[in-house]
Protein backbone atom coordinates (compact mmCIF):
# COMPACT_ATOMS: atom_id res chain seq x y z
CA UNK A 1 0.00 0.00 0.00
CA UNK A 2 1.52 3.48 -0.60
CA UNK A 3 2.39 5.80 2.08
CA UNK A 4 -0.44 8.31 1.37
CA UNK A 5 -3.09 5.39 1.44
CA UNK A 6 -1.42 3.84 4.40
CA UNK A 7 -1.75 7.95 6.33
CA UNK A 8 -5.04 8.61 4.55
CA UNK A 9 -7.02 5.10 5.11
CA UNK A 10 -8.23 2.49 2.30
CA UNK A 11 -11.60 4.62 1.63
CA UNK A 12 -9.77 8.12 0.12
CA UNK A 13 -10.70 8.16 -3.51
CA UNK A 14 -8.45 7.79 -6.05
CA UNK A 15 -8.87 11.35 -7.76
CA UNK A 16 -8.45 12.90 -4.43
CA UNK A 17 -5.42 10.92 -4.13
CA UNK A 18 -4.12 12.64 -7.60
CA UNK A 19 -5.18 15.92 -6.61
CA UNK A 20 -3.15 15.22 -3.16
CA UNK A 21 0.01 13.77 -5.47
CA UNK A 22 -0.05 16.38 -7.51
CA UNK A 23 -0.17 19.42 -4.97
CA UNK A 24 2.57 18.14 -2.77
CA UNK A 25 5.07 18.02 -6.26
CA UNK A 26 3.87 21.50 -7.12
CA UNK A 27 7.41 23.99 -6.83
CA UNK A 28 6.79 25.87 -3.57
CA UNK A 29 6.84 29.94 -3.60
CA UNK A 30 10.13 31.07 -2.64
CA UNK A 31 10.58 31.51 0.75
CA UNK A 32 10.77 35.61 0.63
CA UNK A 33 12.93 36.98 3.70
CA UNK A 34 10.42 38.86 6.25
CA UNK A 35 10.27 42.75 4.87
CA UNK A 36 12.12 45.00 7.10
CA UNK A 37 9.20 46.28 9.55
CA UNK A 38 9.08 49.16 11.41
CA UNK A 39 6.76 48.94 14.81
CA UNK A 40 5.09 51.82 15.90
CA UNK A 41 6.06 54.51 18.28
CA UNK A 42 2.46 54.73 19.97
CA UNK A 43 2.49 50.59 20.58
CA UNK A 44 5.03 51.10 24.27
CA UNK A 45 4.43 50.21 27.09
CA UNK A 46 4.46 51.37 29.81
CA UNK A 47 2.99 54.07 27.67
CA UNK A 48 6.06 57.11 27.76
CA UNK A 49 5.28 60.56 29.43
CA UNK A 50 5.93 62.25 25.53
CA UNK A 51 5.88 60.20 22.09
CA UNK A 52 6.50 62.04 18.91
CA UNK A 53 6.48 59.83 16.02
CA UNK A 54 8.10 62.05 12.77
CA UNK A 55 7.72 60.93 9.03
CA UNK A 56 10.87 60.07 7.23
CA UNK A 57 13.14 56.95 6.97
CA UNK A 58 13.71 54.82 9.61
CA UNK A 59 16.98 54.04 11.73
CA UNK A 60 18.74 51.16 10.02
CA UNK A 61 20.88 49.00 12.36
CA UNK A 62 23.54 47.44 9.42
CA UNK A 63 26.76 45.78 9.74
CA UNK A 64 29.56 47.29 12.11
CA UNK A 65 26.99 49.26 13.83
CA UNK A 66 29.26 51.76 16.79
CA UNK A 67 27.31 52.23 20.15
CA UNK A 68 29.12 55.36 21.41
CA UNK A 69 29.60 56.35 25.37
CA UNK A 70 31.14 58.62 27.41
CA UNK A 71 34.28 56.81 28.77
CA UNK A 72 34.76 56.11 32.40
CA UNK A 73 31.25 55.06 33.92
CA UNK A 74 30.91 51.28 34.55
CA UNK A 75 27.14 51.17 34.76
CA UNK A 76 26.91 53.07 31.99
CA UNK A 77 28.91 50.68 30.17
CA UNK A 78 26.88 47.67 31.60
CA UNK A 79 23.78 49.61 29.70
CA UNK A 80 25.65 49.85 26.52
CA UNK A 81 26.42 46.45 26.39
CA UNK A 82 22.75 45.16 27.35
CA UNK A 83 22.07 47.35 23.75
CA UNK A 84 24.50 45.51 22.34
CA UNK A 85 23.48 41.72 23.18
CA UNK A 86 20.54 42.71 22.00
CA UNK A 87 20.76 43.91 18.25
CA UNK A 88 23.82 41.29 17.73
CA UNK A 89 23.54 39.64 14.67
CA UNK A 90 24.54 35.75 15.07
CA UNK A 91 27.25 34.92 13.14
CA UNK A 92 28.33 38.36 12.61
CA UNK A 93 30.64 41.15 14.22
CA UNK A 94 29.06 42.52 17.81
CA UNK A 95 28.47 45.97 17.17
CA UNK A 96 31.42 47.97 18.72
CA UNK A 97 31.00 49.71 22.01
CA UNK A 98 33.56 53.02 21.55
CA UNK A 99 34.34 55.83 24.00
CA UNK A 100 33.20 59.31 22.87
CA UNK A 101 33.96 61.01 19.73
CA UNK A 102 32.92 63.91 18.37
CA UNK A 103 30.40 64.48 15.77
CA UNK A 104 28.51 61.29 16.64
CA UNK A 105 29.62 59.66 13.47
CA UNK A 106 26.25 58.43 10.96
CA UNK A 107 24.66 55.15 11.66
CA UNK A 108 25.80 55.06 15.21
CA UNK A 109 23.51 54.74 18.54
CA UNK A 110 25.11 57.03 21.03
CA UNK A 111 24.10 56.96 25.10
CA UNK A 112 25.26 59.89 26.87
CA UNK A 113 24.58 61.35 30.70
CA UNK A 114 22.97 64.66 30.92
CA UNK A 115 24.52 67.87 31.93
CA UNK A 116 24.45 67.27 35.99
CA UNK A 117 23.46 71.16 35.87
CA UNK A 118 20.35 71.23 34.16
CA UNK A 119 17.88 69.33 36.88
CA UNK A 120 15.85 66.57 35.39
CA UNK A 121 13.67 63.60 37.37
CA UNK A 122 15.56 60.70 38.19
CA UNK A 123 15.35 57.51 35.87
CA UNK A 124 14.26 60.05 32.97
CA UNK A 125 15.45 59.99 29.84
CA UNK A 126 14.84 61.60 25.89
CA UNK A 127 15.30 59.54 22.98
CA UNK A 128 15.83 60.88 19.30
CA UNK A 129 15.87 58.68 16.43
CA UNK A 130 16.42 59.79 12.77
CA UNK A 131 17.86 58.38 9.87
CA UNK A 132 21.23 59.00 10.59
CA UNK A 133 21.69 58.33 14.51
CA UNK A 134 19.83 57.56 17.77
CA UNK A 135 20.67 59.86 20.80
CA UNK A 136 19.42 58.73 24.46
CA UNK A 137 20.01 60.81 27.23
CA UNK A 138 18.94 60.33 30.63
CA UNK A 139 20.32 62.31 34.23
CA UNK A 140 21.33 58.81 35.29
CA UNK A 141 22.39 55.29 33.98
CA UNK A 142 18.66 53.65 35.32
CA UNK A 143 17.84 56.25 32.45
CA UNK A 144 19.55 54.73 29.87
CA UNK A 145 18.28 51.62 30.97
CA UNK A 146 14.64 52.57 30.48
CA UNK A 147 15.41 54.45 27.04
CA UNK A 148 16.70 51.28 25.95
CA UNK A 149 14.17 48.77 27.05
CA UNK A 150 12.11 51.86 24.57
CA UNK A 151 14.28 50.91 22.08
CA UNK A 152 13.76 47.56 22.67
CA UNK A 153 9.83 48.12 21.64
CA UNK A 154 10.86 49.75 18.79
CA UNK A 155 12.66 46.95 16.96
CA UNK A 156 10.94 44.14 15.67
CA UNK A 157 9.38 41.24 17.98
CA UNK A 158 11.24 38.65 16.02
CA UNK A 159 14.38 39.84 17.66
CA UNK A 160 13.85 37.74 20.50
CA UNK A 161 14.10 34.65 18.95
CA UNK A 162 17.20 33.23 19.25
CA UNK A 163 17.46 32.12 16.02
CA UNK A 164 19.82 33.96 13.38
CA UNK A 165 17.67 36.82 12.20
CA UNK A 166 18.14 37.25 8.07
CA UNK A 167 16.01 40.73 7.86
CA UNK A 168 17.49 44.28 9.13
CA UNK A 169 16.91 45.84 12.27
CA UNK A 170 15.08 49.52 11.71
CA UNK A 171 14.13 51.79 13.96
CA UNK A 172 11.44 54.36 13.63
CA UNK A 173 12.32 57.73 13.59
CA UNK A 174 10.96 60.65 16.47
CA UNK A 175 11.09 61.88 19.89
CA UNK A 176 10.30 60.14 23.10
CA UNK A 177 10.77 62.12 26.32
CA UNK A 178 9.90 60.02 29.57
CA UNK A 179 9.92 59.64 33.04
CA UNK A 180 8.46 57.50 36.26
CA UNK A 181 5.54 58.59 37.90
CA UNK A 182 6.71 57.05 40.92
CA UNK A 183 10.05 55.90 42.62
CA UNK A 184 8.47 52.26 43.66
CA UNK A 185 7.50 50.41 40.78
CA UNK A 186 7.92 46.72 42.51
CA UNK A 187 6.75 42.80 41.94
CA UNK A 188 6.94 40.72 45.23
CA UNK A 189 7.48 37.22 44.58
CA UNK A 190 6.52 34.31 47.25
CA UNK A 191 9.36 31.94 46.94
CA UNK A 192 8.40 30.05 50.09
CA UNK A 193 5.23 28.33 49.79
CA UNK A 194 6.47 26.95 46.44
CA UNK A 195 10.75 27.13 46.04
CA UNK A 196 11.94 28.92 42.77
CA UNK A 197 15.17 28.69 41.79
CA UNK A 198 17.79 31.07 40.89
CA UNK A 199 17.62 30.54 37.49
CA UNK A 200 13.51 31.45 37.74
CA UNK A 201 13.78 34.25 39.20
CA UNK A 202 16.61 35.59 36.77
CA UNK A 203 13.99 34.83 34.30
CA UNK A 204 11.51 36.52 36.42
CA UNK A 205 13.87 39.60 37.05
CA UNK A 206 14.69 40.14 32.72
CA UNK A 207 10.52 40.24 32.37
CA UNK A 208 10.25 43.07 35.13
CA UNK A 209 13.35 44.75 33.75
CA UNK A 210 11.77 44.84 29.93
CA UNK A 211 9.24 46.79 31.52
CA UNK A 212 10.77 49.48 33.51
CA UNK A 213 9.94 48.01 37.34
CA UNK A 214 12.37 48.69 39.41
CA UNK A 215 11.92 46.40 42.78
CA UNK A 216 11.47 43.01 43.53
CA UNK A 217 10.32 42.13 46.74
CA UNK A 218 11.34 38.28 47.84
CA UNK A 219 9.02 36.84 50.64
CA UNK A 220 11.88 34.79 51.64
CA UNK A 221 10.28 32.87 54.80
CA UNK A 222 6.92 31.50 55.98
CA UNK A 223 5.08 28.71 57.81
CA UNK A 224 6.00 26.18 54.80
CA UNK A 225 10.11 27.21 54.29
CA UNK A 226 12.88 29.38 55.06
CA UNK A 227 14.46 29.86 51.64
CA UNK A 228 17.86 31.63 52.39
CA UNK A 229 21.05 30.61 54.47
CA UNK A 230 21.90 32.14 57.72
CA UNK A 231 25.33 30.81 58.84
CA UNK A 232 24.60 31.32 62.82
CA UNK A 233 21.08 29.31 62.53
CA UNK A 234 22.40 26.76 60.28
CA UNK A 235 19.42 24.48 61.27
CA UNK A 236 16.77 27.02 59.33
CA UNK A 237 17.97 25.79 55.61
CA UNK A 238 19.15 22.04 57.15
CA UNK A 239 15.36 21.45 58.13
CA UNK A 240 13.19 24.51 57.85
CA UNK A 241 13.67 24.71 53.82
CA UNK A 242 12.68 20.82 53.15
CA UNK A 243 8.92 21.64 52.42
CA UNK A 244 6.82 23.63 50.68
CA UNK A 245 2.70 23.39 50.58
CA UNK A 246 1.43 20.13 49.04
CA UNK A 247 4.92 18.51 50.76
CA UNK A 248 6.83 19.08 47.65
CA UNK A 249 11.53 19.03 48.24
CA UNK A 250 11.15 22.78 48.82
CA UNK A 251 14.82 24.57 48.66
CA UNK A 252 17.18 27.79 49.89
CA UNK A 253 19.56 30.10 48.35
CA UNK A 254 22.83 30.02 49.66
CA UNK A 255 24.37 33.20 50.49
CA UNK A 256 26.32 33.00 47.04
CA UNK A 257 23.41 32.38 44.97
CA UNK A 258 21.40 35.20 46.59
CA UNK A 259 24.12 37.81 46.42
CA UNK A 260 24.38 36.52 42.80
CA UNK A 261 20.98 37.25 42.21
CA UNK A 262 21.33 40.73 43.95
CA UNK A 263 24.23 41.39 41.09
CA UNK A 264 21.90 40.28 38.28
CA UNK A 265 18.91 42.34 39.46
CA UNK A 266 21.13 45.50 40.19
CA UNK A 267 23.12 44.85 36.80
CA UNK A 268 19.09 45.47 35.47
CA UNK A 269 18.28 48.30 37.97
CA UNK A 270 15.92 46.23 39.92
CA UNK A 271 16.61 46.47 43.78
CA UNK A 272 15.65 43.17 45.75
CA UNK A 273 13.80 43.74 48.74
CA UNK A 274 14.61 41.04 51.43
CA UNK A 275 11.45 40.07 53.51
CA UNK A 276 11.73 37.72 56.59
CA UNK A 277 8.00 37.47 58.03
CA UNK A 278 7.86 37.97 61.42
CA UNK A 279 6.07 37.56 64.09
CA UNK A 280 3.63 35.18 62.35
CA UNK A 281 4.19 33.28 59.71
CA UNK A 282 7.59 31.31 61.30
CA UNK A 283 6.19 27.71 61.18
CA UNK A 284 9.47 26.85 59.83
CA UNK A 285 12.00 28.74 61.94
CA UNK A 286 9.88 27.48 64.84
CA UNK A 287 10.05 23.91 63.33
CA UNK A 288 13.80 24.50 63.23
CA UNK A 289 14.90 26.00 66.51
CA UNK A 290 12.89 24.76 69.75
CA UNK A 291 14.05 27.95 72.01
CA UNK A 292 11.92 30.15 69.64
CA UNK A 293 8.92 28.27 70.95
CA UNK A 294 7.35 29.76 74.21
CA UNK A 295 6.93 25.86 75.51
CA UNK A 296 10.32 25.35 74.04
CA UNK A 297 8.71 22.24 71.71
CA UNK A 298 9.53 22.45 68.28
CA UNK A 299 6.09 21.94 66.13
CA UNK A 300 5.94 19.69 62.98
CA UNK A 301 6.83 20.99 59.22
CA UNK A 302 3.84 22.02 57.95
CA UNK A 303 2.82 21.72 54.15
CA UNK A 304 -1.08 23.43 54.19
CA UNK A 305 -1.96 26.78 53.34
CA UNK A 306 -3.60 28.11 56.38
CA UNK A 307 -2.44 31.57 58.01
CA UNK A 308 -2.10 32.79 61.61
CA UNK A 309 -1.34 29.88 63.80
CA UNK A 310 2.25 30.80 63.99
CA UNK A 311 4.40 33.48 65.98
CA UNK A 312 7.77 34.03 67.27
CA UNK A 313 7.53 33.80 71.22
CA UNK A 314 8.24 37.42 71.63
CA UNK A 315 8.65 37.21 75.54
CA UNK A 316 12.18 35.42 74.89
CA UNK A 317 15.72 37.41 74.58
CA UNK A 318 16.34 34.66 72.18
CA UNK A 319 14.01 35.63 69.71
CA UNK A 320 15.76 38.91 69.31
CA UNK A 321 18.84 37.46 69.12
CA UNK A 322 17.31 35.18 66.41
CA UNK A 323 16.06 38.27 64.46
CA UNK A 324 19.26 40.63 64.80
CA UNK A 325 21.69 37.25 63.23
CA UNK A 326 19.19 36.68 60.52
CA UNK A 327 18.50 40.65 60.06
CA UNK A 328 22.53 41.33 60.22
CA UNK A 329 23.51 38.49 57.95
CA UNK A 330 20.81 39.01 54.97
CA UNK A 331 21.47 43.06 55.44
CA UNK A 332 25.08 42.41 54.91
CA UNK A 333 24.31 40.70 51.53
CA UNK A 334 21.83 43.44 50.25
CA UNK A 335 23.07 46.57 48.86
CA UNK A 336 19.44 48.78 48.69
CA UNK A 337 18.27 50.31 51.69
CA UNK A 338 15.28 48.15 52.33
CA UNK A 339 14.13 45.33 54.93
CA UNK A 340 10.97 43.91 55.28
CA UNK A 341 9.77 42.55 58.37
CA UNK A 342 6.23 41.28 57.16
CA UNK A 343 3.89 41.79 60.02
CA UNK A 344 1.18 40.38 59.08
CA UNK A 345 -1.68 38.01 60.46
CA UNK A 346 -0.95 37.59 63.63
CA UNK A 347 -3.76 36.04 65.56
CA UNK A 348 -2.13 34.66 68.73
CA UNK A 349 -0.75 37.88 70.42
CA UNK A 350 -2.07 40.97 72.10
CA UNK A 351 -2.21 44.20 70.63
CA UNK A 352 0.28 45.24 72.99
CA UNK A 353 2.60 42.47 72.51
CA UNK A 354 2.52 42.87 68.76
CA UNK A 355 3.26 46.72 68.60
CA UNK A 356 6.14 46.11 70.95
CA UNK A 357 7.64 43.85 68.87
CA UNK A 358 7.17 45.65 65.65
CA UNK A 359 8.41 48.55 67.80
CA UNK A 360 11.86 46.66 68.53
CA UNK A 361 12.69 45.02 65.61
CA UNK A 362 12.36 48.09 63.35
CA UNK A 363 15.19 49.25 65.91
CA UNK A 364 16.92 45.83 65.15
CA UNK A 365 16.34 46.92 61.09
CA UNK A 366 17.89 50.82 61.43
CA UNK A 367 21.05 49.01 63.44
CA UNK A 368 21.86 46.41 60.69
CA UNK A 369 21.75 50.15 58.06
CA UNK A 370 18.33 49.33 56.55
CA UNK A 371 14.88 51.13 56.61
CA UNK A 372 12.08 48.89 57.37
CA UNK A 373 8.92 48.03 55.64
CA UNK A 374 5.65 46.00 56.88
CA UNK A 375 2.22 45.11 56.22
CA UNK A 376 -0.23 47.18 56.59
CA UNK A 377 -0.69 45.53 59.92
CA UNK A 378 1.93 47.45 61.67
CA UNK A 379 0.38 51.22 60.85
CA UNK A 380 -1.15 51.48 64.57
CA UNK A 381 2.26 50.37 66.07
CA UNK A 382 5.08 52.92 67.31
CA UNK A 383 6.67 53.84 63.57
CA UNK A 384 10.18 55.10 63.06
CA UNK A 385 10.13 58.04 60.31
CA UNK A 386 11.72 55.90 57.93
CA UNK A 387 9.74 52.99 58.13
CA UNK A 388 7.33 52.35 54.92
CA UNK A 389 4.06 50.59 55.04
CA UNK A 390 2.65 48.63 52.53
CA UNK A 391 -1.28 48.45 51.91
CA UNK A 392 -2.52 45.04 51.25
CA UNK A 393 -6.03 45.02 52.83
CA UNK A 394 -8.68 46.33 50.40
CA UNK A 395 -10.60 47.31 53.89
CA UNK A 396 -7.47 48.56 55.35
CA UNK A 397 -7.67 51.99 57.25
CA UNK A 398 -4.61 53.66 56.17
CA UNK A 399 -5.23 57.03 58.43
CA UNK A 400 -2.72 55.91 61.14
CA UNK A 401 0.38 55.61 58.80
CA UNK A 402 -0.55 58.89 57.16
CA UNK A 403 -1.19 60.38 60.51
CA UNK A 404 2.37 59.19 61.45
CA UNK A 405 3.97 60.41 58.33
CA UNK A 406 5.01 56.99 56.92
CA UNK A 407 5.38 56.44 52.95
CA UNK A 408 3.29 53.90 51.43
CA UNK A 409 3.58 51.30 48.69
CA UNK A 410 -0.12 50.51 47.38
CA UNK A 411 -0.88 46.47 47.02
CA UNK A 412 -4.61 46.49 46.98
CA UNK A 413 -5.56 42.70 46.66
CA UNK A 414 -8.17 43.22 44.67
CA UNK A 415 -6.44 44.98 42.38
CA UNK A 416 -3.04 43.66 42.03
CA UNK A 417 -2.52 40.61 43.84
CA UNK A 418 -1.08 38.48 41.09
CA UNK A 419 -2.16 35.29 42.58
CA UNK A 420 -6.20 36.00 42.16
CA UNK A 421 -7.42 33.77 39.47
CA UNK A 422 -8.33 36.30 36.19
CA UNK A 423 -12.42 34.70 36.80
CA UNK A 424 -13.98 31.56 37.59
CA UNK A 425 -12.11 29.35 34.61
CA UNK A 426 -8.47 30.11 35.78
CA UNK A 427 -6.64 27.05 36.61
CA UNK A 428 -4.50 27.87 39.45
CA UNK A 429 -4.64 30.61 42.32
CA UNK A 430 -7.07 32.02 44.59
CA UNK A 431 -10.06 34.29 45.09
CA UNK A 432 -10.33 35.63 48.96
CA UNK A 433 -10.17 39.43 47.53
CA UNK A 434 -11.60 39.10 44.07
CA UNK A 435 -11.13 38.14 40.33
CA UNK A 436 -9.10 40.25 38.83
CA UNK A 437 -9.13 40.56 34.99
CA UNK A 438 -7.03 42.46 33.24
CA UNK A 439 -9.18 45.67 33.47
CA UNK A 440 -9.60 45.23 36.83
CA UNK A 441 -5.74 45.05 37.49
CA UNK A 442 -5.41 48.93 35.23
CA UNK A 443 -8.46 51.13 35.47
CA UNK A 444 -8.07 52.42 39.07
CA UNK A 445 -5.51 55.25 40.12
CA UNK A 446 -3.19 55.13 42.61
CA UNK A 447 -3.84 58.77 44.13
CA UNK A 448 -7.49 58.00 44.67
CA UNK A 449 -7.19 54.39 45.95
CA UNK A 450 -7.84 55.35 49.50
CA UNK A 451 -9.37 58.32 50.85
CA UNK A 452 -7.54 60.58 52.33
CA UNK A 453 -3.91 59.78 51.58
CA UNK A 454 -2.18 62.25 49.35
CA UNK A 455 -0.04 61.31 46.49
CA UNK A 456 2.99 62.50 48.10
CA UNK A 457 2.85 59.75 50.66
CA UNK A 458 2.60 57.45 47.93
CA UNK A 459 6.38 55.76 47.23
CA UNK A 460 4.45 53.45 43.90
CA UNK A 461 2.93 50.44 43.46
CA UNK A 462 3.84 46.60 43.81
CA UNK A 463 2.19 43.51 42.46
CA UNK A 464 2.61 40.24 44.65
CA UNK A 465 2.35 36.80 43.47
CA UNK A 466 2.09 34.18 46.54
CA UNK A 467 2.84 30.91 45.65
CA UNK A 468 0.34 28.32 47.17
CA UNK A 469 -1.27 27.10 43.63
CA UNK A 470 1.83 27.74 41.63
CA UNK A 471 4.59 25.60 40.93
CA UNK A 472 7.20 27.02 38.24
CA UNK A 473 8.27 29.77 35.88
CA UNK A 474 5.12 28.81 33.87
CA UNK A 475 2.55 29.33 36.37
CA UNK A 476 4.44 32.53 37.64
CA UNK A 477 4.50 33.62 33.70
CA UNK A 478 0.54 33.24 33.41
CA UNK A 479 -0.42 35.15 36.58
CA UNK A 480 1.60 37.33 36.13
CA UNK A 481 1.06 38.37 32.50
CA UNK A 482 -0.20 40.54 31.05
CA UNK A 483 -1.49 41.69 34.67
CA UNK A 484 2.06 42.57 35.50
CA UNK A 485 2.68 44.87 32.69
CA UNK A 486 -0.49 46.85 33.80
CA UNK A 487 1.57 46.95 36.97
CA UNK A 488 4.12 48.79 35.33
CA UNK A 489 2.18 51.31 33.48
CA UNK A 490 0.40 52.28 36.80
CA UNK A 491 3.69 52.71 38.61
CA UNK A 492 5.20 54.36 34.98
CA UNK A 493 2.84 56.67 32.99
CA UNK A 494 1.37 60.28 33.49
CA UNK A 495 -1.89 59.67 34.95
CA UNK A 496 -3.80 62.14 32.36
CA UNK A 497 -2.41 60.37 29.54
CA UNK A 498 -3.29 56.50 30.37
CA UNK A 499 -6.33 54.80 29.65
CA UNK A 500 -8.30 51.14 29.11
CA UNK A 501 -9.08 51.46 25.51
CA UNK A 502 -5.59 52.72 24.90
CA UNK A 503 -3.58 50.19 26.98
CA UNK A 504 -5.69 47.15 25.39
CA UNK A 505 -4.64 48.37 21.96
CA UNK A 506 -1.06 48.66 23.02
CA UNK A 507 -1.21 45.46 24.72
CA UNK A 508 -2.21 43.41 21.94
CA UNK A 509 1.04 44.52 20.06
CA UNK A 510 3.10 42.64 22.64
CA UNK A 511 1.63 39.45 22.16
CA UNK A 512 4.25 39.02 19.22
CA UNK A 513 7.14 40.07 21.35
CA UNK A 514 6.20 37.85 24.46
CA UNK A 515 5.14 35.01 22.45
CA UNK A 516 8.92 35.32 20.87
CA UNK A 517 9.91 35.04 24.30
CA UNK A 518 8.41 31.98 25.11
CA UNK A 519 6.32 33.55 27.72
CA UNK A 520 3.05 31.87 29.06
CA UNK A 521 0.96 35.02 28.73
CA UNK A 522 -2.59 34.39 29.68
CA UNK A 523 -5.06 35.58 26.59
CA UNK A 524 -7.52 37.66 28.09
CA UNK A 525 -10.38 37.80 26.41
CA UNK A 526 -11.14 41.60 26.84
CA UNK A 527 -7.38 42.31 24.70
CA UNK A 528 -7.87 41.62 20.75
CA UNK A 529 -4.38 39.82 20.61
CA UNK A 530 -4.52 39.87 16.46
CA UNK A 531 -3.24 43.22 16.54
C1 LIG B 1 -2.22 37.53 52.23
C2 LIG B 1 -1.35 36.80 53.22
C3 LIG B 1 -0.42 35.80 52.53
C4 LIG B 1 -1.17 34.97 51.52
C5 LIG B 1 -1.85 35.88 50.51
C6 LIG B 1 -2.63 35.10 49.49
C7 LIG B 1 -0.62 38.91 52.98
C8 LIG B 1 0.15 40.15 53.13
N1 LIG B 1 -0.61 37.89 53.81
O1 LIG B 1 -1.38 38.66 51.90
O2 LIG B 1 0.18 34.98 53.51
O3 LIG B 1 -0.27 34.13 50.84
O4 LIG B 1 -2.71 36.80 51.14
O5 LIG B 1 -3.28 35.90 48.55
Amino acid sequence: MSFTRRCLGRSVPAVLLIVLIACARAPRPAVRPEPPFVQSMRQIVPLPASVEPEDGDPFVIAEGLAIVIAPGNDEVRGVAEHLRDLVAFPAQPEPRIEAAVSPIPDGSIHLSLADPDTPRAPESYELTITSRAVTLTAPDPAGLFYGVQTLRQLLPPALEHEAARPFELRLPPGRVADAPRFAWRGAMLDVARHFFDVHDVKRYIDLLAMLKMNRLHLHLSDDQGWRIEIKSWPNLTAHGAKTEVGGGPGGFYTQEQYADLVAYARARFITIVPEIDMPGHTNAALSSYPELNCDGVAPAPYTGIEVGFSALCVGKEVTYTFIEDVVTEIAALTPGPYFHIGGDEVKTLTDEQYRAFIDRVQRIVASAGKEAIGWDEIAPAPLLPATIVQHWRPESPLTDAVEKGARLILSPADRIYLDMKYDVETPIGLNWAAYVEVRDAYDWDPATLVEDVPERTILGVEAPLWSETIAGIRDIEYLAFPRMAAVAELGWSPAGRRDWDGFRARLAAQARRWAALGINFYRSPQVDWRH
